[in-house]
This record gives C-alpha cells, structure tokens and sequence, in this order.
C-alpha cells in the first residue's frame, strides 16, 4: 500500500517565501480546489492520503515535501533552509513516526526534502541554497549504517534538485540539464525536459504514472514517446508560490 502525506493551505500562503519568481496574487480558493483535485488523482493512483491542516503561522505547510525524506527503513526529519519554514517539521515528524524510525538533521545543517532523490541504494543531494555541506555530511553517516551511497549534484538555477531533475520509471529521470548538473546522474536513463518548457523538470512518479503539470505539454509528449504513462494536473496557482507537483506530498510504500 501507498501512503501520501499532504497537508492543506494555510490561509497565509500569500506569505510564502519566493527566491525565482516575483510575488503575484494567489487565489486561495482556486490553489485549494487544485490541491483537491491532486489529492484525488494520488488517490486514483492507489495513495492513501493522510491529510494534515495546513497552519496559519506557517505560510509554505502546504510542501510538505521539504520537511522529510522517507526511505524504505527510516524517514530523516529535515532543517529546512529558511528559518520561516522550521516549525512545518513537527506535525509532519508525529505523523511520521507511525511508519518509520526516525532521525534528523540538526543544526547547523540545513536541507529541504526537494533536494533528495533516491534511485536504488543511491540518495542524490542538490547542493542548493537550502541545503549545505553540514547536513550532507551528516545525512552522509546516517545513511552509510543503511547501506545508502550519497552522491552531491550541483543545482544551477531553479529552487531545489527536484525543480531539475526526478525519477519518471526504474532507473530513468526527467531532466532539465541547464538546471543540474547530470553527470552524476550518467548511469540512469535520461530524458530531457522539452527546450521550450525549462520548469517542467517537476514531475511526480507515483503508483507507475508520472504527473505532469498541465503547462508542460510538449514535456508530456516527451515522456509519452518514451512509453510513460502520463496523467496532468493543474498546479498553476502553487507555481505562483514556487511549489511544484512533488512539493505537496510525501510518498511512501508501507507493508
Ligand atoms: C519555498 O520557497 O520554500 C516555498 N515557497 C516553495 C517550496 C517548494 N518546494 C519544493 O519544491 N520542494
């Protein structure tokens, strides 16, 4: 079974920080109802969703990726890279701990979940803004005790490793390459972002279909030919917050 956590909009998501793109009116209503019906597509895919309040204090709850990264034999509790977003961490932890051990990473590490892509024994690192080499190093040896290599990629524009780069089938990923850098990702299948859709390096493989945003289409096309099964999802008001389709959920198999 699949598990999916998510957590709903704060009523503050006007305050959500921003690093690439300017500050523009999000309709709440309309980021809510698009975040419902991204909850029921991960429901259609087999997820069983645990839907956590989104909290007023805490404008970016809804991203509930950044707080954790969950792995077959543990979840390690993110320090998420701006201090604005430190508090989303406990109500996803308590969740949490009904699946897995836990650990985390301490001060004065940083790291947000959107930096971490596992494929098989290897968790790839995003070395971006929010996350620094005292949390690599330290993801590094709790991870050596689980048999999981740690392999650093260089994140050149984009928020997270995952605005660049995620997993779309086995051992394949969708890549934007002008964002990060792929060489640490040569032993895997590529397929590149279309050139004229440079953002659409976010895509969410869940229950063996990838979710595409509906703004990508000619990326869609892409996966398509390369015999993934797509579904699309509008994620246009998120997107004003920075956030993409992976952001808004913790997925994980539970046995
Ligand atoms: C932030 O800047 O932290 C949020 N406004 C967006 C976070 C998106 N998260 C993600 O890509 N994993």
């Amino acid at each position: 079974m699949l598990v999916a956590i998510t957590r709903g909009l704060s009523p503050n998501i006007q305050r959500c920080e921003l690093t690439h793109v300017e500050r523009q009116p999000i309709d709440f209503e309309r980021a809510s109802a698009q975040h419902r019906a991204y909850e029921a597509m991960l429901a259609s895919l087999g997820c069983e969703i645990h839907h956590l309040p989104g909290e007023p204090q805490l404008p970016d709850s809804v991203f509930v990726e950044d707080t954790a990264v969950v792995l077959d034999d543990l979840a390690i509790i993110m320090r998420p890279g701006v201090a604005s977003r430190r508090g989303e961490t406990a109500a996803v932890a308590r969740a949490l701990a009904a699946f897995r051990p836990l650990q985390s990473i301490e001060a004065p590490g940083t790291m947000d979940g959107g930096d971490v892509l596992c494929v098989d024994r290897t968790v790839f690192v995003g070395q971006s803004t929010r996350t620094n080499e005292a949390a690599i190093d330290q993801l590094r040896s709790l991870l050596e005790h689980h048999h999981y290599e740690v392999a650093t990629v260089a994140v050149r524009h984009g928020l997270h490793l995952k605005s660049g780069v995620v997993p779309v089938a086995e051992r394949t990923v969708l890549i934007n390459r002008d964002w990060v850098d792929a060489i640490p990702f040569d032993g895997l299948r590529q397929i590149n972002v279309d050139p004229s859709e440079p953002p659409a390096g976010n895509a969410l493989l869940v229950g063996g279909r990838v979710l595409v945003a509906s703004s990508f289409p000619a990326t869609r096309r892409r996966l398509e030919q390369a015999s993934i099964r797509t579904e699309v999802v509008d994620a246009t008001e998120l997107a004003k917050a920075e956030g993409g389709l992976t952001c808004c959920s913790l997925i994980f198999a539970v046995r």
